[in-house]
């Protein structure tokens, strides 16, 4: 019998790190990283109506509406179910929660617990690299060269809801739209609370460890 696959959830605020300890969970264990926010980033730019109304809620760094983010994540879901994954930014309602609830069952939530000052000085240091999502940060981890990216060299820009009015209200909504989502997965839910990623971890590690074995050692994030 095919051993069971993972099914894993990220939860945190904007800035908490969900999108940096994913890739080192992605790595470290080989499953798949899936961020909302990237898909709908992604989807922006290809000229359709349904990135052109996506664009106007990230801008304003409100959230897109639940049938909209549900489907699109529902589809790419569909297309790995023969893999472990890991979602970064999804449910972020409780209506997603029911949704996702309705096509599996989770095995793991980690929410990352982090203050809001922290996460305000994290956003406002942010570059990213459209493409592939590469996110850095002038303090934790720069880019080799300021201002482009390690692996092709291209340009870095800040995101539209990094400008410090989005960032606001983005930590704002977090918490109204979290807490029900929170309560629903408290019997498989770990927190993790802290200011700094590489601290969270290797508790992250040894949690993971415990439901998938490793292909890679703690060290090699
Ligand atoms: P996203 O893309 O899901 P957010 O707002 O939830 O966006 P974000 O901003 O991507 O989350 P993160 O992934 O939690 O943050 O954090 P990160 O990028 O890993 O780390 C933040 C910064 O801190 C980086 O520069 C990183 O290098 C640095 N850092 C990490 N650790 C440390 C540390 O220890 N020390 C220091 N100094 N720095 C560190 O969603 C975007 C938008 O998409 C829509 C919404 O409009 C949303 O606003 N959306 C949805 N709408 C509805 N429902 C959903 N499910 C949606 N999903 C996305
Ligand atoms: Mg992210």
């Amino acid at each position: 019998m095919a051993s069971k696959l993972l099914r894993a959830v990220v939860l945190g605020p904007p800035g908490s790190g969900k999108g940096t300890v994913c890739e080192r969970i992605a790595r470290s264990f080989g499953l798949q990283h899936l961020s909302s926010g990237q898909f709908l980033r992604e989807s922006l730019g290809g000229g359709g109506e349904a990135g052109a109304l996506a664009q106007q809620y990230l801008e304003r760094g409100l959230l897109v509406p639940d049938h909209v983010i549900t489907r699109l994540m529902m589809a790419e879901l569909e297309k790995r179910r023969e893999q472990h994954w890991l979602l970064d930014g999804f449910p972020r309602t409780l209506g997603q929660a029911k949704a996702l609830d309705g096509i599996c069952q989770l095995d793991l939530v980690i929410s990352l617990n982090i203050p809001f000052e922290t996460l305000k000085d994290r956003l406002s240091a942010r570059w990213v690299h459209p493409a592939s999502g590469r996110v850095y940060n002038m303090d934790f981890n720069p880019p080799h060269t300021q201002g482009v990216d390690d692996l092709t060299g291209e340009p870095l820009v800040q995101r539209e809801d990094d400008r410090p009015e989005a960032v606001a209200a983005r930590l704002r909504k977090y918490k109204d739209a979290a807490k029900p989502v929170m309560e629903l997965y408290k019997g498989i839910l770990h927190s993790f609370s802290g200011t700094e990623t590489n601290k969270i971890w290797p508790y992250v590690y040894t949690l993971l460890s415990s439901r998938i074995p490793p292909v890679l050692p703690e060290e090699e994030h």
